[in-house]
């Protein structure tokens, strides 16, 4: 019942159509795209976190072999090149509107993050463009730089932008203030924590790389770059350069990650616009890892202050939870997320009648801070879920019975929170206890003991979510199917696949509701000669937004091939059947093929739908075994029960699951982008200062689903692809704690490093 589909059983093998080329080095990714007589790129970017530039010497590079120009912030502002778009487009507190500083493509005047691009060479060679920039010097008039959020906000702090006052762009609230006030007032027992989610960088293995070609006959600008889609980067470029979206194509083929970061538009592709439309050549820049490090947005960066209040018998009354969510020197468009993301579902699981939140957002002398893989999701289910368990441990009440005392139950959804979300579906007792027989939670303290004889402690960690998925800018989804004379259905979409494997679920989707074989279904991502409405694959939408509208795509199809076949049948449509890519008439033999009718011309339809927002949720069980001497922690189990409604390939669910986990492992034990308080230089813009997790941290990941179909989609599916990173930061932190508890640990922030765990359980004995 919960696996979709029924025709193909090849669908639920585990392979992807795309991988036989990912995996056989066939893939074409950025930078692998060339255009003849093309410039390459290279960046000078600031050594400095704050500075005025005084002025800027290219003289040197200009003169360097091979070098064909160089541009400067100058030529930005003369662009006009300076609206870097931002998504916080709604009113915060006492109708605050969000304060967008300026952000020219090339820094002009000033400098505020360490690796700021000023300049740029473009040369007949990447080595030439390299050499050159290497001779662009700045002279600065160095300012103080603060690189920390809530020092940013204190006063007397160095100040980023000149309208910016405070440093603080926006302010804003959610829930009800008084509800809390009177809640907490009256409440048997007061929970605080405050926790950090730390400074993240996404890292996909595909350095950031971009192509851009223009066309003088039209004025049109070609891009091939990493991408998650074309429809929200076309309305950003739009915006940044103030040029008509129709005059903005994308093209992309492979992209080696995205988890966020490749959906922005980022200043270095409008700075290359320049470049381009100036020398009349196509001109290609691909990033060093450093630059990677410096400049591609960060994720998470949350500070979170709260407070549960319970009543005499555990049960959740209010939460108050107070936000500062860094976002680096500027604001980047996926600042929405870290505010409307945890909005959605700041109660998580939980039925708490009251909520108020608090956010304030801080500019920093540091990269720009935007979605990643869960933008704002993990870090609200971060903050509930350790909450919780402080709760259970200070209320001394079992963790699973408080959160069972606390789940919303079946009978209640739909539920709508406090803060106004609509989650759809769940079975939060049933998952509950599937997952607890599933982890062997019964037969924990054996294990405990276990460990206790080998001279490791061992920690139990549980955490309980839900985030909100399927959210989108667009005002709906389009699909459009084309049929042609061999019967080969191609899916035109415009949400793109970094990894996601859209190219297998999209035709299975298409594949099982025409009955056809899914090597009939072809997935065409953003094609740029289409131009349809929808949204880029982000917020884990894809399978509800874009596969939904496959699922109506392909009724179209079937609707508009029975009138057809009514007209050669000579009968009315409702006399034609279809199955399995036949239109037969009810009362003779005859029967037409989808092949036969795109003989004379390709036969197209376009599906459309809103969908809205699907509500995923799960339990996560973890065991860690640390050593007391050496402070190093090993994740000895882990068992993922979710909830993403029907499953369209497991597989493909399986596999996003275990990535995000990962990537929450990854933040949990080691990962963090540090800078020097006083320079702000970053500490760790390489892979020998940045803790990448490595395979042996999640030697194994158990899943199995418990689904709730979603209401909002035809198919009845919820989203998963960034389920695994909200779920692993909870279950992951609380393990660690639960084994250091004893010692009188209560807390300790992410990355629980070796160095962090040993000193921890010194400094408490
Ligand atoms: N799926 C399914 N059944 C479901 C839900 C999903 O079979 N009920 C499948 C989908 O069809 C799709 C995959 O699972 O192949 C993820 O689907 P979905 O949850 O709809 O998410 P998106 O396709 O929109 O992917 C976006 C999501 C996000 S927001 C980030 S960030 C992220 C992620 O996916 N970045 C990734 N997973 C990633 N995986 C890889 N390899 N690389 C990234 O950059």
């Amino acid at each position: 019942m919960d696996t979709y589909g029924t025709h193909h059983e090849n669908h639920h093998s585990g392979s992807r159509v795309e991988d036989f080329r990912l995996i056989t080095g066939s893939g074409k990714f950025a930078a692998d795209w060339n255009a003849p007589g093309q410039l390459h790129a290279c960046f000078a970017r600031s050594d400095r976190a704050h500075a005025r530039i005084v002025s800027v010497d290219i003289a040197p590079a200009l003169a360097h072999p091979g070098v064909k120009a160089v541009f400067t912030g100058e030529d930005a502002v003369r662009a006009g090149y300076v609206n870097s778009p931002n998504a916080l487009n709604f009113p915060g507190r006492n109708g605050m509107r969000a304060l967008t500083p300026k952000r020219p493509v090339l820094a002009h005047g000033k400098v505020r993050f360490v690796g700021e691009a000023f300049a740029l060479v473009v040369a007949e060679t990447a080595i030439q463009a390299i050499d050159a920039a290497e001779l662009i010097v700045a002279d600065y008039e160095e300012l103080p730089a603060i690189v920390d959020p809530e020092g940013s906000l204190a006063a007397g702090a160095p100040q980023l932008h000149d309208d910016v006052p405070g440093n603080l762009v926006f302010e804003s609230e959610a829930g009800n203030e008084q509800e809390v006030d009177a809640a907490f007032a009256g409440a048997a027992h007061i929970t605080r924590l405050k926790v950090q989610v730390s400074r993240v960088s996404p890292s996909p293995l595909e350095p950031r790389a971009c192509l851009v070609t223009y066309e003088p006959t039209n004025g049109e600008y070609t891009f091939n770059v990493c991408m998650q889609g074309s429809t929200f980067l076309r309305w950003q470029m739009g915006t940044y350069t103030n040029l008509p979206e129709d005059k903005l194509n994308f093209v992309a083929q492979d992209v080696g990650g995205g988890f966020g970061q490749r959906s922005t538009a980022y200043p270095e592709y409008c700075a290359l616009m320049i470049a381009a439309e100036a020398t009349r050549r196509p001109v290609k820049w691909v990033s060093s890892r450093v630059e990677s490090f410096l400049t591609d947005t960060h994720g998470r960066a949350n500070i979170i202050d709260g407070a549960l209040a319970t009543d005499a018998d555990g049960r959740f009354l209010a939460m108050r939870l107070d936000w500062i969510n860094d976002m680096g020197a500027y604001l980047s468009p996926g600042a929405m997320g870290h505010i409307r993301n945890t909005t959605a579902c700041m109660t998580g699981v939980y039925r708490i009648p009251a909520l108020y939140a608090t956010f304030r957002v801080p500019l920093t002398n540091t990269t720009p801070v935007s979605a990643y893989r869960g933008a704002g999701r993990p870090d609200a289910a971060y903050a509930v879920e350790r909450l919780v368990d402080t709760a259970a441990a200070e209320l001394g009440i079992d963790r699973v019975e408080l959160r069972r005392r606390n789940f919303i139950p079946p009978s209640a959804f739909p539920y709508k929170t406090p803060t106004g979300s609509v989650y759809d579906n769940a079975d939060l007792p049933g998952l509950l206890e599937h997952a607890l027989a599933f982890a062997d939670w019964a037969g924990y303290e054996r294990r405990r003991e276990a460990s206790t004889a080998s001279g490791r402690l061992r920690g139990l960690g549980i955490a309980t979510w839900v985030e909100n998925t399927a959210a989108g800018r667009a005002p709906r989804d389009e699909v459009e199917l084309e049929v042609n004379a061999q019967g080969i259905v191609t899916i035109h979409t415009v949400s793109k696949s970094s990894g996601n494997g859209h190219e297998t679920t999209l035709a299975m989707i298409v594949a099982d509701a025409l009955g056809i074989p899914r090597e009939r279904a072809i997935v065409e991502q953003c094609a740029p000669h289409k131009r349809l409405v929808g949204n880029h694959t982000s917020g884990s939408r894809s399978t509800v937004g874009a596969g939904s509208a496959c699922y109506v795509a392909a009724q179209e199809l079937i609707n508009t091939g029975k009138a057809l076949a009514a007209l050669a049948f000579k009968v009315e449509p409702s006399q034609v059947s279809y199955a399995s890519g036949e239109f037969r008439s009810v009362d003779s033999p005859r029967f037409i093929q989808l092949a036969d009718l795109a003989r004379e011309k390709t036969l197209s339809v376009i599906g459309s739908g809103t969908f809205g927002s699907t509500y995923p949720n799960g339990c996560h069980i973890a065991e860690v075994e640390i050593d007391p001497e050496t402070g190093v922690s090993e994740i000895v189990s882990y068992c993922a029960v979710d909830d993403c409604g029907v499953v369209i390939n497991h597989a493909i669910v399986e596999g996003q699951m275990h990535g995000g986990v990962v990537q929450g492992a990854g933040q949990i034990f080691g990962e963090q982008i540090v800078y020097d308080r006083d320079t702000g230089q970053s500490l760790t813009a390489s892979f020998m200062d940045y803790t990448m997790p490595r395979a042996e941290l999640l030697r194994e990941l158990r899943a199995e689903d418990h689904p709730t179909p979603s209401t909002v989609s035809p198919l009845g599916v919820k989203g998963v692809g960034e389920s695994g990173c909200t779920a692993s930061l909870p279950a992951l932190a609380n393990a660690v704690i639960d084994a250091l508890r004893p010692l009188g640990v209560k807390h300790l922030d992410m990355p629980m490093t070796p160095s962090r765990l040993w000193r921890a359980m010194r400094m408490v004995k």
